[in-house]
């Protein structure tokens, strides 16, 4: 539906007004504490969009105060899922006149019922949450291809898709929390709360900033902590667009905060902040080794990390050829391969590698490169902005002084803005640099192979451990692979293809504790074991 929109001619996307540049702490647009701000650029050209308040320390301790304060004392974890809270008769009466102020009690419930509303309360604001990111959906979409040079029909549907569907699936969740029963010896009874762990810090990356904002928020949120989230500094728009749109919601003030700003001043306060309860990252390997630094340097707060990836997608010889074409395709240069799960090695079984090579050669052919916001032909957007251009383009060179071959593109194009031929390699030899880090751009290599065996030991040499994708029409090489490859998300016959209750994350060197599914709430939650004697029992 996305590719028909996109190649219909569909009227463009209006270029959005930029309604907030300010940090968001407390409920409140604010300015930053020293008063600075830097800029953010349009990658189609690289002018100034806007000048946004550039956090720092003292911003995020603001925030993290607010955070701790609305956790503390706040109503926001008290709703749900945090039974301990509501430990005296006091606190139910003032939970109860509350639900009849909001006309829970118009339906004639009693007690039980009332308590109940409450728990379901978290849940109701993050689903209105939802429709606000689905009403806004052409303008959020809008201003992050402004912001990040993204393909807006393909963002409205997949980025602000996900994020609609990311609270939705979390306010589901926000009532069904429990802890566990203890069978204990002896005349005690056990019990299990899981309770919020707090304040949460948030920094998320440039590539998907709306969809990263909401499978990290949605679940904390349900969980009942608070939020300190750093969007990164090259798409600071979104974060606070959606921080209104929470308030708007209803999420009461303190509980989300935004602080943008640069990640060795404000997201490194962060990550090393004293009264900062989890930290979830998504970004650079190089940066999760700071914050798992900085935790082990302050409070030792737990941290979870999304990083990078180098990851493998397998074609066998019985592949529909056609089909693996355009899923290699899109598995590279899908967001411009700005994607930590692109399948930037490309394995193809010897026996049809040159017909796989001429195919995707001539599809690349009709591949537009082009203005997000103006064609609607463009197939792939800039680059999010100068420095990751320049990085991608000195791989591709780098690339070319090892002695691998450009089947197609590699090159800049367009008068002006972050645009980049995406580029194919043959004769590439694994321990190449083009193969073995991570590029993030529209870079694909790809490489023969002649035995499972050896497709498997291949995908495998790797520090990395993010996606994996394997193309054939036999379910025992199929299950083979599956089993076999080191990785957090494996495709068979697709890539790419996600939902809201996948958990999304890798092993070794891209990270641990992923986002999305049931299991994405646990990073938000504290396990407390309970004891109690129970008399008269016979164990
Ligand atoms: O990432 P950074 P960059 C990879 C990808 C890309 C490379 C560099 O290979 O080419 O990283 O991108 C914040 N303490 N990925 O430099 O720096 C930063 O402000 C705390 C993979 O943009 O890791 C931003 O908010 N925070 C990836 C976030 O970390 C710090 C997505 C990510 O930025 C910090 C992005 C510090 N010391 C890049 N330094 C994925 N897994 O999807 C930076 N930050």
């Amino acid at each position: 539906d996305v590719e028909a929109e996109k190649k219909s001619g569909a009227p463009p996307f209006e270029v959005p007004e930029v309604r907030f540049t300010k940090l968001f702490i407390n409920g409140c647009f604010v300015d930053a504490v020293s008063g600075r701000t830097f800029q953010t650029r349009d990658p189609r050209s690289g002018d100034v969009i806007a000048s946004v308040a550039e956090g720092d320390r003292e911003d995020v301790d603001l925030a993290v105060k607010a955070a701790r304060d609305a956790f503390d004392h706040g109503e926001w974890p008290r709703m749900s899922g945090s039974v301990s809270f509501l430990n005296s008769i006091r606190d139910a009466l003032a939970i109860a006149a509350r639900v009849c102020r909001s006309n829970a009690l118009q339906v004639g419930m009693g007690e039980k019922k009332i308590v109940s509303e409450m728990w379901q309360e978290r849940g109701r604001i993050m689903t209105r949450f939802a429709e606000l990111v689905e009403r806004h959906a052409d303008e959020l979409a809008a201003l992050e291809s402004l912001d990040g040079g993204k393909l807006p029909a393909v963002t409205k549907a997949v980025d602000i898709g996900n994020a609609a569907g990311s609270l939705r699936y979390f306010a589901g969740a926000a009532d069904k929390i429990h802890g566990e029963t203890l069978k204990m010896r002896g005349q005690f009874q056990g019990c299990t709360l899981r309770e919020p762990l707090g304040v949460a810090g948030l920094i998320i990356p440039w590539n998907f900033p709306t969809t990263m904002f909401t499978i990290k928020v949605a679940p904390a949120l349900a969980a009942g902590c608070t939020v300190v989230v750093k969007p990164a500094e090259q798409t600071p728009l979104s974060a606070l667009f959606l921080a209104d749109l929470a308030k708007q919601a209803g999420i009461p003030d303190g509980v989300i905060n935004v602080v943008p700003g640069f990640g060795p001043t404000a997201g490194a306060a962060i990550a090393s902040h004293m009264d900062v309860d989890t930290v979830s990252f998504t970004g650079s390997t190089e940066v999760g080794r700071l914050i798992m630094e900085a935790s082990a340097r302050s409070n030792l707060k737990p941290v979870s990390l999304e990083l990078g990836g180098k990851s493998p997608l397998i074609i066998f010889d019985d592949a529909d050829l056609d089909m693996a074409v355009e899923l290699a395709i899109s598995a590279n240069f899908f967001n411009k391969g700005e994607a930590c799960v692109a399948a930037s090695r490309v394995y193809v079984q010897e026996s049809v590698y040159d017909r796989f090579e001429k195919k995707l050669a001539e599809r690349m052919r009709s591949w537009v490169v082009g203005d997000p916001l103006n064609d609607p032909r463009a197939d792939q957007g800039p680059q999010v902005d100068k420095a990751q251009y320049e990085r991608v383009l000195s791989y591709i060179e780098h690339g070319k002084r090892e002695g691998a071959t450009l089947l197609t593109g590699g090159r800049p194009c367009g008068q002006k803005g972050y645009y980049i031929q995406p580029a194919v390699f043959t004769n590439v030899k694994e321990d190449m640099v083009i193969a073995k880090e991570e590029i993030f751009g529209p870079v694909m290599c790809l490489m023969k192979f002649k035995t499972v065996e050896e497709a498997i030991a291949r995908a495998n040499a790797t520090r990395y451990g993010l996606g994996a994708g394997v193309v054939t029409r036999d379910m025992e090489v199929a299950s083979r692979v599956v089993r076999s490859v080191r990785a957090g998300l494996v495709w068979v016959n697709c890539y790419f293809a996600l939902s809201n209750d996948c958990p999304f994350g890798g092993r070794g060197m891209s990270g641990f504790g992923g986002d999305e599914g049931m299991q994405a709430l646990d990073k938000y939650l504290a396990v407390k074991c309970v004891v109690a004697p129970l008399r008269g029992s016979p164990w």
